[in-house]
């Protein structure tokens, strides 16, 4: 029988560790960050890349990726996936704007091999870009995960 299984994962992103790596990457993110915790009480530690300080499971660099409030819990994300005849599209916005980060969708078959999955734009408004990453329907698992990199680690 054929059995499909699809799991959508959004993953912590792969972090700079050196301070002068931190530094150059995000002026976009650390503006970002600046501006949402304006007003707010939020701890210093609170600030980073990988904090998640409404514990909704996304990092503040993912918040900062996908445009959801960092300091409120966001419970559907901003990204979808559909099955059809012709495969498997995960379909999410990405910024053209912020510069400093890159958005890959990646699939695996068993959670630890992560490939690549190419993404093309469906629509584009503004610098915000509506895109979609398909692979084909065959027999087995798959697992499909959207991961948000710093470009300067490229
Ligand atoms: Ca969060
Ligand atoms: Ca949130």
């Amino acid at each position: 029988m054929k059995r499909l299984t699809i799991a959508l994962a959004i993953l912590l992103p792969i972090l700079a560790s050196s301070k002068e790596t931190t530094q150059a990457l995000a002026q976009g993110f650390s503006k970002w960050i600046a501006e949402e915790f304006e007003d707010e009480p939020v701890a210093t530690s609170m600030h980073s890349q990988e904090a998640d300080p409404d514990h909704d499971g996304l990092s503040n660099l993912m918040e900062y990726a996908l445009d959801t409030d960092p300091l409120f819990p966001t419970h559907q994300l901003p990204a979808k996936t559909t099955i059809d005849a012709s495969g498997i599209a995960y379909t999410y916005s990405a910024d053209n704007v912020k510069s400093d980060i890159r958005y890959q969708v990646e699939s695996s078959r068993d959670l630890r091999t992560w490939r690549p999955v190419k993404s093309e734009t469906l629509k584009a408004k503004g610098s915000v870009e509506l895109r979609t990453a398909k692979i084909p329907l065959d027999q087995g698992k798959i697992f499909l995960r959207l991961t948000i990199r710093p470009t300067q680690l490229d």
